[in-house]
């Protein structure tokens, strides 16, 4: 069952346990499975120090351009922790959108287990991604190079050698990889946001200017990459 967590109620209240809703009523659970579905991290609000603020602007304004675009397919962001800041930031500004809940929501829970510990089934999830598109790393970039074993850097070096900041390169999985055949993931999108950390290459040394730009640019990419594979 999809555990899904809805924008309605107090949308300003902290993200608490058990607040991912499950959707077990109605005929419509067996759809639900076939509905083509990207999971994405927040990019650049963790290790890349991106303002949260700025950047629960930016995913709401993006989502809200690509969702009815996307026909029936569903966006949802992911993070790790029950009192992730940009979720509640993003649940709190989706509310106040016309957005439909179902196209569009958060969930809490590990990006490479979303099936298999959330019954949340995405046919497609987004890597936070370094520009040489290296495993390790720390963060999301670890956690999805990890779950999927070396096949995946196998197929992302047939699409890439190294990434620009903004872009998004949409790499499909082979199923001999675990993330395949255990949670149902055909393909990973690898995006490189804006860097404002110090210690990182290509560090935009807090011009936000530029910064939202990328990161605009970057979702961007990613929603656009995600509907052609669903095209
Ligand atoms: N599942 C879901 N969300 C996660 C997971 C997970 N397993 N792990 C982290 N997050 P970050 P960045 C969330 O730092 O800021 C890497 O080293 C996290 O809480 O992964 O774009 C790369 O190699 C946060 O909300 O990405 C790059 O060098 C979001 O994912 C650099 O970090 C993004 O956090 C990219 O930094």
């Amino acid at each position: 069952h999809d555990n899904i967590s809805s924008f309605s109620g107090n949308a300003s209240k902290e993200l608490k346990e058990g607040e991912n809703l499950a959707v077990c009523s109605s005929g419509s659970h067996a759809s639900l499975n076939n509905t083509p579905t990207l999971a994405f991290p927040s990019i650049s609000t963790s290790d890349f120090q991106f303002n949260l603020e700025k950047a629960s602007d930016i995913i709401v304004e993006v989502v809200e351009e690509y969702v009815n675009k996307l026909g029936s397919a569903r966006l949802v962001l992911v993070d790790v922790s029950h009192k992730s800041k940009i979720l509640s930031l993003v649940k709190t500004k989706a509310a106040q959108k016309n957005i439909e809940l179902n196209k569009f929501f958060t969930f809490v829970g590990d990006i490479t287990k979303l099936y298999s510990e959330g019954g949340l089934r995405c046919n497609v999830i987004a890597n936070a991604a370094n520009w040489r598109l290296k495993p390790g790393g720390g963060g999301v970039n670890a956690a999805i190079f990890n779950a999927a074993g070396p096949a995946l850097e196998v197929a992302t070096k047939e699409q890439a050698q190294s990434l620009h900041p903004g872009k998004a390169v949409v790499v499909p999985l082979p199923s001999t990889s675990p993330l395949f055949s255990r949670e149902g993931v055909t393909h990973v999108i690898h995006v490189l946001g804006p860097n404002m950390n110090q210690h990182r290459p290509n560090f935009l040394n807090n011009d936000y200017i530029k910064g939202c730009q990328i990161l605009r640019e970057a979702y961007t990419s990613l929603f656009e990459g995600f509907a052609s594979i669903i095209r």
